[in-house]
């Protein structure tokens, strides 16, 4: 089936936030963020500001009646700063003007005084300072202590992850309108409608039934729309809320890139033993994690990478660190992922480095290392792993062997370009690691003419959820698909939603939808039965009609609801799922956090011009865990989009902050991200086909993260092409790997420090 969206996206009628019609009397809001990245504010001059006639009013947290906090997991952030400012563009004051021009003109205008303090950007620093947002958490498996001793081979390193703008197409906003009675209705760019309807009635002090956030649908999010759609949609609520008029504010992309949070940097440390066979015996890490200037979703990022800190493998005695460091940066929040890649790199790069010391192929290294079922990964969770199946079906579909064969024997005919290859594969954990976030609820309306109306908590945002949660209904009910319609999401009518992340919004709104139109079906099986003198059991709907023992009986699914309407049964159910069996014992860390997990391995060819320091990812090959896939053409097009995302944080994409904490790459020409000619020339996606009962809806597999991953290859294929140029050349396991840094690594000295061996040999 088509995603249902394919043709007002095409036709430019779909609804996002700035698409809403606005209502007579609508103000403009715009933000007066921090030019100062850590200090004490001494005085904020508005008067030239307040001069230009369009303005209505600017806002200060004197203004805010309630609460001047929107942390979600630590109360440590205010929505506008009072006293001191801990990041560039921290919002200090709200501008509402009868423009949007005449807000932005008057921010402009706005000066601020402040006392500069010390300003950290590096969280090894911050970590030193003793700056953390929580106490550093520990994963432990076996004992490392006592394991190098029996490790033929110890290697250690470290690696410095950069972080990546989301740059979702639609900018952050919201749209606050005062309704009667003292209630706001907001429209926001949020996967979190409950996220912000929390934070607004915190801003506001006032219940959260006041206030009904709305989602039409949003132009992306990819984790950054998760909490930090927040502050627009408090902001805009709290001056709605004050004028009684209604207000506006949709980010500029400059303003977007300057004020909103990132994928988190993490510095991290690194040691691995092997044993003489090449399996990993025991493996160390501490990871640093940039988290800026306050909590976030950080604490909760930083698990996701410790809970993926061994990827694929199985290591029998791990102990894995990691600190959340408070740094004078934007906040750093939820990117695709959510910290997993992170820990999965550094993994990556202790493989290659210990394959680049003991002069053998990465790969053997990483095939020899796979988890089977029933190893248990360093969470004690027991896996029932597909990464063999993954990697012997790539081996089988896409030849490595014969690849890497070709690429040495062009690499011997070439001395210009080099090509390279690397092999990824890719273990995801499906579950918010927070177990009481994993639930959904979902409203099924079966109206009297027969057709169907759901809501769910689940917010499209063109990953395809409407349209998997329609084809649930469709198949429960087994009529055609155009005579169901997904609604837009509204705290009104699904409550206490978790945000639309973590792959599983059509898990959990899809199992939610399942279970309302099976009770609905009950019900109607019940009257059935009854009409024609047999049990429920033997009533059977296909394709819109109502069999009776598998023969076609009088009715079909309009006679069916008509009846049922005119005999008063209900038609509407309220569904919700809560997903079995997991648990998690933060104390311990130990537990069964996870419903199952996606599995996957791709391989991953560039081409480097040696001259240049250019090159080209000609190549992804994927072997994909899809489950039984719901909608192939929606998860492909998920697994393609993740692949090449992955890709652009590795290679191109590089935010840069200054010493003093400026936002340096802070528009689209200084941040560059992959555009079709950047995307790899082939990506095939083969599909493992696993078909367990313990999975998501209908069987089916979670798609949203897990291939992101792949892209982590596309690094480590370039590592091995500078390599095939300088077999000893400085390459530090840094990211993203720029054509900059390709051409200082073709042409480098050899570092002992990165490269010569320093494996001890026991
Ligand atoms: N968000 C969250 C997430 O709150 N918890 C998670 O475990 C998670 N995982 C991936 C993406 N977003
Ligand atoms: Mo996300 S990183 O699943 O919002």
């Amino acid at each position: 089936m088509k995603n249902i969206d394919s043709i007002t996206h095409v036709s430019g009628t779909s609804v996002y936030l700035d698409d809403v019609p606005v209502i007579n009397g609508t103000l403009y809001g715009a933000a007066f963020g921090s030019p100062c990245a850590h200090g004490v504010i001494s005085e904020l001059i508005l008067d030239d500001a307040l001069q230009l006639p369009e303005v209505v009013r600017i806002f200060t947290a004197a203004d805010i009646p309630g609460h001047n906090e929107i942390g979600g997991i630590i109360k440590d952030e205010p929505l506008l700063a009072d006293t001191h400012v801990h990041f560039c563009g921290m919002p200090i004051a709200f501008v509402v003007a009868r423009s949007r021009e005449a807000a932005r003109a008057a921010v402009k205008k706005i000066r601020v005084k402040i006392t500069s303090l010390p300003v950290i950007t590096d969280p090894r620093e911050a970590q030193a300072k003793g700056e953390l947002i929580v106490p550093p958490r520990t994963f432990r498996l076996g004992n490392t202590d006592s394991a190098w001793e029996q490790c033929a081979y110890v290697i250690t390193g470290n690696a410095d992850i950069n972080g990546q703008e989301h740059l979702y197409i639609e900018t952050q906003g919201a749209y606050a309108i005062p309704q009667e009675n003292n209630s706001l209705r907001i429209y926001s760019s949020t996967q979190g409608p409950t996220a912000v309807q929390r934070a607004v009635s915190g801003i506001i002090g006032q219940p959260m039934h006041r206030f009904e956030v709305i989602v039409t649908r949003l132009g992306g999010g990819f984790g950054g729309k998760e909490d930090q759609a927040n502050t627009w949609a408090a902001l805009c609520a709290l001056a709605a809320w004050r004028l009684n008029k209604p207000v506006k504010y949709a980010l500029h992309r400059m303003e977007d890139m300057a004020m909103t949070g990132k994928r988190h940097p993490y510095a991290a440390d690194f040691k691995i033993g092997l044993d003489k066979d090449l399996k990993i015996l025991a493996y160390e890490a501490s990871f640093f994690q940039n988290a800026g200037a306050s909590a976030d979703l950080s604490p909760a990022v930083l698990a996701r990478t410790l809970f993926h800190c061994t990827n694929s493998y199985y290591i029998p005695h791990v102990t894995a660190t990691g600190w959340s460091c408070r740094t004078n940066l934007p906040p750093n929040t939820a990117f695709r992922g959510f910290g997993g890649p992170q820990g999965m790199f550094v993994i990556e790069a202790a493989i290659a480095k210990a394959a680049h010391v003991l002069q053998v192929d990465a790969a053997l290294i990483q095939r020899r290392n796979l988890i089977r079922s029933g190893q248990p990964f360093p969470y004690g969770q027991i896996a029932e792993s597909e990464a063999p199946l993954c990697w012997e079906k790539l081996e089988e579909r896409f030849d490595i062997t014969e690849q890497q064969r070709k690429v040495k024997q062009f690499n011997e005919n070439n001395s210009l370009f080099k090509k390279g290859i690397a092999l990824m594969p890719v273990c995801f954990g499906i579950s918010f690691t927070n177990t009481l976030m994993n639930n959904a609820r979902s409203l099924v309306h079966v109206y009297s003419d027969g057709s169907v109306g759901i809501s769910t908590g689940a917010v499209e945002m063109g990953q395809g959820v409407n349209t998997k949660i329609l084809q649930v209904a469709a198949q429960v009910f087994s009529i055609p698909a155009d005579k169901v319609r997904l609604h837009h999401t509204s705290t009104n009518t699904i409550a206490n939603t978790s945000p639309s992340a973590a792959s599983a919004t059509a898990d959990l709104n899809g199992k939610a939808t399942l279970i309302a139109c099976t009770a609905i079906v009950e019900r109607l099986k019940q009257l059935a039965a009854v009409t024609f003198a047999v049990t429920p059991a033997d009533i059977t709907l296909v394709n819109g009609h109502v069999l009776v023992n598998g023969l076609p009986s009088a009715w079909d699914w309009y006679q069916l609801v008509t009846t049922a309407f005119a005999k008063r049964i209900c038609l509407s159910e309220h569904g919700h799922y809560a997903t079995p069996q997991i648990h998690y014992d933060a104390v311990n860390e130990k537990g069964h956090p996870f419903a199952y997990h996606v599995y996957g391995t791709a391989m991953l060819e560039a081409t480097v011009d040696c001259i240049r320091g250019t090159y080209t990812i000609d190549a992804v090959k994927v072997v994909h865990d899809f489950g039984n896939s719901m909608n192939t053409d929606i998860d492909r097009g998920q697994i393609e989009g993740g692949i090449v995302q992955g890709i652009g944080w590795m290679t191109m994409e590089e935010v840069l902050y200054d010493r003093d904490g400026k936002l340096r790459s802070n528009a689209l020409s200084t941040y560059k991200v992959p555009d079709i000619y950047a995307a790899p020339a082939t990506i095939a996606i083969e599909a493992l086909q696993t078909d367990r009962d313990n999975l998501a809806v209908f069987r089916s597999k979670a798609v949203g993260e897990p291939p992101l991953m792949y892209g982590i290859g596309a690094w480590f294929a370039l590592q091995n092409a500078v390599r095939a140029f300088h077999p000893n050349a400085d390459i530090p396991f840094v990211t993203p790997m720029t054509p900059e840094k390709v051409l200082m690594a073709l042409y480098s000295t050899t570092n002992p420090e990165t490269n010569h061996p320093h494996a001890e040999t026991v």
